[in-house]
């Protein structure tokens, strides 16, 4: 009765998407990489970065400088330190968003959004080099596009230059839903002709990203819509298209929503395997404005379509795509309570170990806490101290009253009170999967996970393992 009463306050609102909450290892967790731009040359692979400063708890991007990192097995990265910075762009004053680097000319050019001081807000600047490392200058002392560029995007950010095979470049970008497409003249730093809107870009939102293979059109691309991501989160979706300035045909999602409410792509081929780019907040400390760089082999189907990117599990927080992480979970033999549950859920079913196949699979039972709204927690408790240092999170949407949270905290008993674990990751809320946090070792006889539901909803736990530190 209670899901058919909630069926009905539900109806119309969104349904999500499954997907994994996880990613491979960070390609560092030394600094907080974000945005990553992919260039092969020679036997190295590069990727371009944006820096993330933001202090923990931050609500802001702080970034005022990028990084390239480089590799030669796309497994272990080194970081060649800052590359470039908003000091190289005198007329510009602040956030040094996502950028990419294409080679013209025996030159590199590395066409990056930054706050331009001027009217408006952002502004895409580009700067040259001899090598791929550099040393970059600004090679045009001014913007390339800015709000007063005729046509140019409602917010002009994420630039992906493209080279195709005639020599012709072209320069994709944009946010607020407003892609952009322009010819680039030879000298790469100015427009030829003017700025036009890609026709089939369908769910766009920001940060995409092009490229041809086998004579077609690729533009990856950061989508927010019901269909694909969680509210306030991205998915990444493609389209392609047989003409550079399209018409494009929208081909679905190859990249499931991450731990981070952004996403960027970079796809790229190196030694003949193709990879997934992308960012998530899954390293230590990490969250929306700490993001850390990963990437994931990428398959390609018979038809020139993409398989949807496996998010792996090495490292960084990671969970499993899916599975269950692996180590002791010390919930089997904790003591289970909660701020509430409804008489004909089952708390213990949290703590028995079974793993769910989908949010949807109560078949062992499940946590509820329908029809609370607001914040309700779950708590394990032990009779001698535990050292934990990571929990993972199955969430249950009967896609009726219950939905996945809108945010969740991890906190232990320090002998007087609950407080936040120290250096915890992001709290994942993605459907059908395991949510890794991790966060520094505390030995502690008491676990708590507080979960903050979406308005309109209430909230439901599958299974919360609670994992031994260096297990
Ligand atoms: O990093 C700042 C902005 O967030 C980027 O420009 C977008 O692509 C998003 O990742």
């Amino acid at each position: 009765m209670r899901r058919l009463c909630a069926a009905v306050l539900t109806l119309g609102l969104v349904l999500l998407a499954a997907g994994p909450a996880f990613g491979a290892a960070p390609i560092t967790t030394s600094i907080y990489t974000a945005d990553p731009a992919a260039l092969v040359v020679g036997n190295t692979l590069y990727l371009y970065t944006g820096h993330d400063e933001a202090a923990t708890g931050g609500t802001n991007f702080v970034m005022r400088d990028w990084h390239v990192f480089s590799s030669t097995d796309a497994t272990a990265f080194t970081d060649q330190g800052v590359k470039l910075s908003l000091a190289d762009f005198p007329w510009a004053g602040g956030d040094a968003w996502a950028g990419e680097v294409e080679p013209h000319g025996g030159k590199y050019y590395w066409y990056v959004p930054v706050n331009g001081r001027g009217a408006g807000w952002m502004d895409i600047g580009v700067a040259v080099g001899d090598t791929p490392l550099g040393p970059f200058h600004d090679a045009k002392g001014g913007p390339l596009i800015s709000d007063s560029t005729p046509n140019s995007s409602p917010l002009n950010i994420d630039p992906t230059v493209f080279t195709d095979d005639d020599g012709q470049v072209y320069m994709y970008w944009g946010s607020y839903n407003g892609v952009r497409a322009a010819k680039l003249n030879s000298d790469m730093i100015s427009l030829n002709g003017s700025v036009i809107t890609p026709q089939g870009v369908t769910n766009f939102w920001e940060a995409p990203w092009m490229f041809k293979r086998n004579g077609v059109y690729y533009l990856a691309y950061s989508a927010n819509d019901s269909g694909c991501s969680a509210p306030g989160y991205a998915c990444i979706r493609y389209a392609t298209a047989s003409n550079p300035l399209g018409p494009w045909t929208q081909r679905g999602v190859v990249l499931d929503q991450v731990t981070s409410t952004t996403n960027h792509p970079a796809i790229i081929e190196f030694n003949g395997q193709w990879y997934m780019v992308y960012h998530n907040a899954n390293a230590p400390g990490g969250g929306n404005f700490r993001r850390s760089v990963t990437l994931d082999k990428l398959y390609w189907n018979a038809d020139g379509t993409m398989q949807k990117v496996v998010q792996t599990t090495t490292g960084g927080g990671g969970g499993g795509g899916g599975g269950q992480p692996s180590g002791v979970n010390l919930a089997t033999s904790a003591t289970a309570s909660t701020s509430y549950v409804s008489s004909w859920e089952t708390l213990n079913a949290v703590k028995d170990g079974f793993v769910p196949t989908s949010s949807a699979d109560h078949s062992h039972g499940a946590y509820g806490n329908w029809n609370h709204q607001g914040t309700e927690w779950l708590e394990y408790r032990w009779a001698t101290a535990q050292n934990v240092n990571r929990v993972a999170t199955y969430w249950f949407d009967d896609n009726q009253g219950l939905d996945l949270p809108a945010s969740c905290q991890v906190q232990y008993w320090n002998g007087s009170a609950y407080v936040a674990v120290p250096g915890q990751s992001a709290c994942g809320v993605a459907g059908n999967t395991y949510n890794v946090t991790t966060f520094s070792s505390v030995s502690t006889t008491r676990l708590r996970l507080n979960i903050t539901s979406r308005t309109g909803f209430s909230t439901g736990v599958l299974e919360w393992m609670a994992l031994r530190t260096g297990s």
